[in-house]
């Protein structure tokens, strides 16, 4: 399996500065090498080049709509290209918002591959707001919304069929932190949220074993892993911590137990902010769970 590395370096979406330069925190890393090391042949495409950020306040519910909107369109498209020629693409964000533009990607490439199409949203946050709820303003608390058909026309409409997902093909892991009107968005929309508490009282094996329960051969499973869904703990470098997240090891289960599946057809990794972190911990750390998401295991393990 042959995997491309697209860098969205911007923070475009959030009202913190300093994502922008998660792609290259990554690279130091080591992500690249990391990966190669497990076998997989993989290639950097570099990064993508979007408009500047004009640090201006929301107009009618959004900040920097025409600038997100151009970022997505460049992912959609280097999403798109890398799918079709049959690489496997990890986005390195960025901010949170630029998953509209690459699980639109998905959703298109799978309408055509006619594959049936998962997605595991693993977050502190919902990313359900509307233009009408969202406190901020900030379009990387929207993209989960804005996929399921509620969001500017712009975002609905980057390629693919639209809205580019149903409610039924998300399931959000890890959540702590919901806006007020964005809480009975969520609940009526339908969308499966395995939240804090489900995992405390269940565990996150059988939180996961629940959220894959549909995920076998032939189903093409993509990760949106916010770095906000680790615990602020294991995870400073980021600009929306929550406290009460996941442990080290539960991160690690969950992420073996997406690997287990053999699924998993596309990554984006989102809101690391380096300028937050301590000696880049929150990118190596983010490596290391990425390695455990493409199958690095301690043994060999009998299936
Ligand atoms: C908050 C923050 N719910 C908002 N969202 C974040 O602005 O809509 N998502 N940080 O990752
Ligand atoms: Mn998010
Ligand atoms: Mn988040
Ligand atoms: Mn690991």
């Amino acid at each position: 399996k042959h995997l491309s590395l697209i860098g969205v370096p911007t923070d475009i979406g959030a009202s913190c500065l300093g994502a922008s330069m998660g792609p290259q925190a990554l690279r130091v890393a080591g992500l690249r090498q990391a990966l190669e090391r497990m076998g997989f042949s993989v290639s950097d495409c570099g990064d993508l080049n979007g408009p500047p950020n004009p640090q201006t306040p929301a107009a009618n519910g959004y900040r920097h709509l025409a600038e997100v909107v151009a970022w997505n369109q460049l992912v959609h498209d280097a999403v798109y290209r890398e799918l079709s020629a049959q690489r496997l693409p990890v986005v390195l964000g960025g901010d949170h918002s630029i998953g509209v533009g690459s699980i639109s990607a998905v959703a298109r490439h799978c309408h055509e591959a006619g594959r049936r199409l998962r997605v595991l949203w693993l977050d502190a946050h919902a990313d359900f707001n509307t233009a009408a709820l969202t406190p901020s303003g900030n379009l990387h608390g929207m993209p989960v919304a804005c996929l399921v058909g509620a969001g500017p026309e712009a975002l609905l409409n980057l390629g693919g069929p639209v809205p580019a997902l149903r409610a039924e093909e998300i399931s959000h892991i890890g959540v702590r932190s919901v806006d007020p009107g964005e809480k009975q968005l969520v609940h009526d929309a339908g969308i499966e949220v395995f939240d804090m508490r489900y995992i405390d009282e269940v565990g996150m094996k059988a939180a996961m074993q629940a959220a894959l329960r549909d995920v076998r051969e032939g189903v093409h499973l993509h990760v949106s892993f916010d770095v906000d869904f680790l615990d602020p703990d294991i995870a400073p470098g980021v600009a929306t911590t929550v406290r009460g997240g996941p442990s080290y090891r539960e991160a690690q289960l969950c992420m073996e137990m997406v690997a287990d599946t053999g699924c998993l057809a596309s990554l984006d990794i989102v809101e690391l902010n380096p300028a937050l972190d301590v000696r880049n911990g929150t990118a190596q750390l983010a490596v290391d769970l990425v390695e455990s998401l493409f199958g690095k295991s301690t043994l060999m393990r009998r299936r």
